[in-house]
């Protein structure tokens, strides 16, 4: 129904394939269709980001996308956690430059997911420090560069990004320039799994794109 939430499991399990939208790469399928049939294809999680839509359009898009997944992965949002509020949807994932940690757990309560991008390991000591309890994942990256975030912080490579996980005290999500081919190498760190854009957005065939991205985590074992 339009009502049901994703059954909160915040383990890092759910974090193994997670789908970040961008509107206008799904020319095929639309967006809707397009997330539908990466999670028949596997994904684990849904974060609606757009930073074209103004916050009516993007209330639209979330109540949509969160009828046609009917709770069966998470979906939060980016950026915008009042919208994730007023859709009742299953949380938000925030950067750096947003509102802060406090003020983002503030609004949507103690049972949300949230989540923060993390480049850095002052970011992530500063995070773990004052943040800890707020806070249920770390997006690291971006891993390799990437043309779907412009202006990007330096690509952490396989290397960074490993210490960062090792480092971490919460569950961690890799973001970045992850594609099939370079997707094992990814799993192969101490990440809870694959954050991708492009890989499964811009793929004329979505359900195919997310199987052979989980494929994978099975091969990197
Ligand atoms: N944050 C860091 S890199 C990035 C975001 C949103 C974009 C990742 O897109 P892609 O197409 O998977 O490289
Ligand atoms: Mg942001």
């Amino acid at each position: 129904s339009a009502h049901s939430n994703a059954v909160i499991d915040k383990s890092g399990s759910a974090l193994k394939l997670y789908l970040v939208t961008d509107r206008v790469m799904c020319q095929k399928l639309g967006l809707i269709e397009t997330v539908c049939e990466a999670i028949d294809g596997g994904v684990t999680f849904v974060q609606l980001r757009d930073k074209q839509a103004d916050d009516e359009q993007l209330y639209q898009m979330a109540c949509e996308l969160k009828e046609a997944i009917a709770g069966r992965v998470p979906l939060v949002i980016n950026d915008k956690v009042h919208i994730a509020k007023k859709a009742n949807l299953d949380g938000a994932h925030i950067g750096q430059g947003d509102l802060s940690v406090t003020e983002a757990r503030q609004i949507l309560g103690p049972d949300a997911w949230l989540g923060l991008s993390i480049n850095t390991l002052s970011q992530l000591q500063h995070a773990h420090d004052h943040h800890l309890n707020q806070l249920d994942y770390f997006g690291l990256g971006p891993v390799f560069a990437t043309d779907t975030k412009p202006n990007h912080a330096r690509p952490l490579s396989i290397s960074g990004l490993d210490n960062l996980a090792q480092a971490s005290l919460l569950p961690t999500v890799a973001i970045g320039g992850i594609h099939l081919n370079n997707a094992r190498k990814v799993y192969q760190t101490h990440c809870d799994g694959i954050a991708v854009v492009s890989a499964i957005c811009a793929s004329d065939q979505p359900k195919l794109a997310a199987q052979n991205l989980l494929q994978q985590h099975f091969l990197a074992q």
